[in-house]
């Protein structure tokens, strides 16, 4: 009786789909889930970046971008497991030379929060992110990466001497006319931080507010950033333009990129998918009953 019931061809059956089942729990277990923080709510969310992508692990995580339209005023989201946070904390060049950035806002493991790169006319190509012709920059100490030692990057230290000396630190605002400094580790992450801008002291009225934080979701911390652009200040540009967002760190570790069509998302590939999913379901259906009228008939 034992022995049969080993051989018992329908128990082998249950076991091997007890042993799938087991394999697709573990698969399961190794995606990180981190779902959009709670200062988003009734936000739309327009790029979903994997949660799983960054080099160096989840401290250099980008996850999400949003955005809300309200006449004019366009707000943007970003939230990260990069440190983007910062507003109490000044840089100090004898932490620099000590080598301890522990202090510093916007930084993580040895890198530093890149600019909002932002692009109004639906056009993103060219290189090290020519495309990308307005920046947000978020009022953080910014150095590059490489090529020389931490290069400081400010619109100040190249074109616009006078506006003082090489500080590292741009005021917040949105810039136009916005050129970039990409010595990145991962070269496909540009544009990283602006270097030159045609505003060099940011364009008037058009960032009405920034904001920056920190919640802990799914056992992990993360940071957002939020900034509300009134669009009336901007020549030539309204909420009818489609708008298209980058951000990244002066590593490069992670990138995340979104597109927003005239104030309406892009559907993201998981809408599609569903859709997709759904379609087949009603085509089915309609193959099923098909046969079924023409078994009746
Ligand atoms: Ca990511
Ligand atoms: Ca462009
Ligand atoms: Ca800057
Ligand atoms: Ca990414």
């Amino acid at each position: 009786m034992k022995y049969r019931f080993y051989k018992n061809g329908g128990l082998r059956v249950v076991l091997l789909g007890i042993v799938m089942l087991m394999m697709l729990c573990s698969t399961a277990r190794a995606t990180t889930v981190i779902d959009t923080l709670d200062t988003f709510d009734g936000w739309n969310v327009f790029a979903t970046d994997s949660h799983d992508d960054a080099h160096g692990g989840d401290g250099y995580e980008a996850d999400y971008l949003f955005y809300k339209l309200d006449g004019q005023e366009l707000s943007l989201g970003l939230q990260t497991r990069f440190n983007v946070e910062g507003t109490e904390m000044e840089f100090d060049n004898h932490l620099h030379d000590s080598g301890d950035h522990t202090h510093i806002a916007g930084y993580y493991g040895g890198y530093f929060a890149g600019d909002l790169a932002l692009s109004f006319d639906g056009d993103v190509s060219g290189s090290g992110g020519s495309g990308y012709e307005y920046a947000v920059d978020f009022g953080l100490y910014t150095e590059a990466y490489g090529g020389y030692y931490r290069k400081q990057v400010s619109v100040s230290q190249d074109a616009h001497g006078d506006h003082g000396h090489d500080t590292g630190t741009d005021a917040e605002g949105l810039y136009g006319g916005v050129s970039w400094r990409n010595d990145l580790i991962y070269d496909s992450s540009a544009p990283f931080a602006m270097t030159d801008s045609d505003t060099p002291d940011g364009i008037v009225g058009a960032l009405m507010s920034n904001d920056t934080g920190t919640e802990e979701k799914n056992g992990f911390l993360s940071y957002y950033r939020k900034v509300v652009l009134n669009l009336a200040n901007v020549s030539g540009v309204s909420s009818e333009n489609d708008v298209d967002v980058h951000w990244t760190m002066s590593c490069g570790n992670d990138e995340i990129d979104g597109h927003i069509i005239g104030g309406n998302p892009v559907p993201e590939p998981t809408t599609i998918a569903l859709l997709g999913i759904g379609l087949a379901g009603f085509g089915g259906s309609y193959l099923r009953r098909r046969r079924r009228q023409k078994k009746a008939a």
